[in-house]
């Protein structure tokens, strides 16, 4: 099979080295063979037997180029909007009291059970695309906006035909467990039977890549947290958990104990649940958009996850209550403004740490082996694409070694 070379690049790598940041290498050449990087390295360092198969060149004209980026954590299927909601909040209610009104996750859960399949492909296509746009190949989205059979299969489905239908990688990621739905009031535990029901079935169907639950007051106990884990424990499936995002319930120290790939939010995370996280080597995904959105004041304990070394990774959490966001590098930026992450962080953030928050092992970074998914960008240093905001330096995607 004959190559495919881009030159006259920079290239941030993004493998971790302590002596290069970003794993930066200057006046680069990279080599594509089908959809893997066959080669990366100096352009004077091009082995000939390589060069002689090259058949196709790109003269990247001075681009920086990254690992595609990826966003690790989205609900981005869903119906309807809430800025009705917005505008309550802005009259002095709380989140959490519209959740307990029959607000919140309800509602648009009443929206996404009433959509048809293509109503839903229509309106998650176009968020779905904005991200595409600002160079993500990789996108993972929640189920949990039906908590019911039907609807539950009909997200899940909506992410596969996606998936056909756009250039980008989509994992599955199952959260029934995400609120009790109406039908279920007062009944969290009943509603957990059925969760674990529908869980059985949509793996069946093929449709379920990893499993996810919210652990919080408004949502469903450590101890319910605990059977649902269980049950994708005995399917296989690797488990994520959004975790200490309005309180702390010890639900990352849970997670860990399951092996979970990521914790998510973490805004109230304490030092025990930062070493069992850095024990299991869970990644902790830090969502600016949420903590932004919802005018929280406490940062995730991002000093404690440096000093204990746990990966973090940054994600949209693209949904319509609390992160209706489908702009990845605004993320980045707010990552180093909020949360005082440094520009090397954020970007490892949606690469490197968010393909391991998946479980990915062939992307994230630009090494021979890896996936062929990378983006060129109108910017000279890498930190630009966290310092600039509400830019879109966005060349050209490049996904599986196809351009776009
Ligand atoms: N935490 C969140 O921030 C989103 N889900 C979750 O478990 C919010 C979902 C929503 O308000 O629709
Ligand atoms: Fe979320």
């Amino acid at each position: 099979m004959s190559l495919k070379l881009w030159q006259h690049c920079r290239v941030a790598t993004m493998q971790a080295m302590v002596d290069r940041p970003y794993g930066l290498i200057e006046d680069a050449a990279l080599l594509v063979e089908g959809a893997l990087v066959k080669w990366v390295g100096a352009r004077t360092a091009l082995p000939p037997e390589l060069m002689a198969r090259v058949g196709e060149q790109h003269d990247a004209a001075g681009a920086l180029i990254t690992p595609g980026l990826i966003d690790c954590h989205t609900h981005l299927v869903y119906a309807g909007n809430r800025s009705d909601e917005f505008e309550l909040r802005l009259n002095g209610a709380t989140y959490e009291a519209i959740a307990r009104q029959g607000g919140g996750i309800a509602s648009t859960v009443r929206a996404t059970r009433a959509a048809s399949e293509e109503e839903l492909m229509t309106q998650s296509g176009w968020r779905l695309r904005q991200l595409l746009a600002e160079g993500v190949t990789t996108v993972e989205i929640k189920s949990g906006y039906a908590l019911a059979l039907a609807g539950e299969r009909k997200m899940l489905q909506v992410m596969r035909a996606l998936a056909r239908q756009y250039p980008v990688g989509i994992r599955n990621t199952f959260l029934g467990a995400h609120a009790v739905p109406v039908e279920f009031a007062g009944r969290g535990d009943d509603y957990i039977d059925e969760v674990l029901r529908m869980l059985t079935l949509l793996h069946t169907e093929g449709l379920v890549d990893a499993v996810d639950a919210f652990c919080e007051a408004i949502a469903f106990s450590p101890a319910q947290i605990r059977r649902v884990f269980e049950a994708a424990r005995a399917l296989g499936l690797p488990v994520k958990l959004h975790a200490e995002q309005l309180s702390d319930s010890a639900g990352a120290a849970l997670a860990s104990g399951f092996g979970a790939l990521s914790c998510d939010h973490l805004e109230w995370l304490s030092e025990s649940g930062v070493q069992a996280m850095a024990q299991a080597g869970t990644v902790a995904v830090l969502l600016p958009g949420a903590f932004y959105f919802l005018r929280e004041t406490r940062v995730p304990p991002v000093a404690l996850l440096r000093q204990y070394g746990v990966p973090m990774a940054i994600a949209s959490d693209c949904n319509p209550g609390s992160s209706p966001c489908s702009s990845l590098l605004l993320m980045l930026n707010m990552a180093c403004t909020l949360f005082r992450m440094t520009p090397q962080e954020a970007l490892a953030g949606v690469t490197r740490n968010a393909a391991q928050a998946l479980g990915l092992s062939d992307r994230g970074v630009l090494a021979t082996g890896k996936r062929a998914d990378f983006v060129l960008w109108n910017v000279q240093e890498p930190a630009q694409l966290s310092y600039a905001f509400g830019a879109n330096p966005c060349l050209q995607t490049v996904f599986k070694g196809e351009q776009q």
